[in-house]
């Protein structure tokens, strides 16, 4: 008699028995995310998922700690002691931000090093924004106004993302980067309400140059943003690259009124019919150019972070060290 069965080996059948095992587990899966459920690091994930998470969490990871430096640059040149006090306190908070997103990363099953030796090899992906520089003091007040209040507008909804652990650390993040946005405003209203001619032009020109990389850090278009549709399908991205840039030069365009300054794009305008504003294209060639590794600061930010990384190999060998004694004294006891 001819059956199915005969017809295929052992070895097929065991794949067969497999796939459809996986095809329900992914069909839970699905309906898990679909109610809206948090999915935690023990609970069964499609590879997919999981591979994304770990690509946009380690990156966001790496954003973090690359962030650090276009700020440490001033660390020692801030205008007042409060100023140096709040910075360093901010750079500190960054850090401690990558800490929470390589923490929640490793939950996915890769380590640490793995993900620093892809940042060091330059395979891995940071945010756009820190491959330019940090030219004067108002750079930090502009960076902690603009770039913050990106990274709070994109992050916002990142608390509600689909992965427990990640959306876990994105609501602590998104406390202090609140703090920090404001930081960076409060910054710059005391140069524009306080300050001297020269130094309302340098609020103006430190607009200039990082208006147009803020609204590249929310991504391409979404017509050319290939992880996108799956993203939001598994409730990873809540909303997409372009709402959230519109969101964020709505917000940005009365809190530039208060300050006094120009948002340097002469096609910005209110649209009644919208109920949104209308702003200029985008240089989209920039913004690959710099993903690339070709912007300002691509070559010195990732020498940096290596340098840190081979000049602190002595800390991670001494903390390791102890450890072991630690371990051995509590074994001994
Ligand atoms: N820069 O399909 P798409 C901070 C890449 S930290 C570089 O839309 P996705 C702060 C993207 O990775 C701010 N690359 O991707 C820290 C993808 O390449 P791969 C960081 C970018 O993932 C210190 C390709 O382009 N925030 O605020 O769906 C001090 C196609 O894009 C960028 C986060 O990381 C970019 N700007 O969406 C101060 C938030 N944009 O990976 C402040 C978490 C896109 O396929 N991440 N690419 O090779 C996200 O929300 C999403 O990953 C993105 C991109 C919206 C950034």
């Amino acid at each position: 008699m001819y059956t199915q069965a005969m017809d295929i080996g052992p070895r097929e059948e065991r794949a067969a028995l497999r796939s459809a095992e996986e095809a329900q587990l992914e069909a839970g899966f699905d309906a898990r995310i679909d109610a809206g459920s948090f999915i935690e690091a023990k609970d069964w994930m499609p590879a997919h998922y999981r591979k994304t998470l770990v690509r946009q969490i380690s990156q966001h990871a790496h954003s973090e700690i690359v962030g650090m430096l276009p700020e440490g640059n001033w660390v020692t040149r801030a205008p007042t002691l409060k100023r140096k006090a709040i910075l360093l306190a901010k750079i500190q908070d960054e850090g401690g931000h990558g800490l929470y997103l390589y923490a929640a990363a490793e939950t996915l099953g890769t380590s640490r090093d793995e993900m620093l030796a892809a940042l060091h090899g330059g395979k891995a992906k940071y945010s756009s924004i820190f491959n330019y520089p940090t030219l004067s003091w108002a750079d930090i007040g502009v960076i902690g106004w603009l770039v913050d209040g990106a990274a709070i507008m994109n992050q916002v909804p990142l608390t509600r993302c689909s992965y427990a652990p990640y959306a876990r650390a994105m609501v602590r993040i998104c406390r202090e980067e609140s703090f920090h946005q404001r930081q960076g405003y409060d910054a710059l209203l005391a140069m524009m309400r306080e300050g001297t001619p020269a130094q309302h032009e340098m609020v103006q020109d430190a607009v200039n140059r990082w208006w147009w990389p803020s609204l590249m850090m929310f991504g391409p278009p979404d017509a050319a943003s290939p992880n996108s549709a799956q993203s939001m399908r598994w409730g990873i991205k809540r909303l997409s690259n372009d709402e959230l840039r519109q969101k964020f030069v709505d917000a940005c365009v009365p809190q530039a009124q208060v300050l006094g300054v120009t948002l340097p794009d002469p096609l910005l305008k209110w649209n009644e019919a919208r109920g949104q504003h209308d702003f200029g294209p985008i240089d989209w060639d920039e913004f690959w150019r710099v993903v690339g590794g070709d912007g300002p600061c691509n070559r010195e930010r990732l020498a940096a972070r290596v340098r840190a990384w081979d000049e602190g190999a002595w800390v991670r060998e001494a903390a390791l060290a102890h450890a072991h004694k630690q371990a051995l004294k509590e074994k001994a006891a």
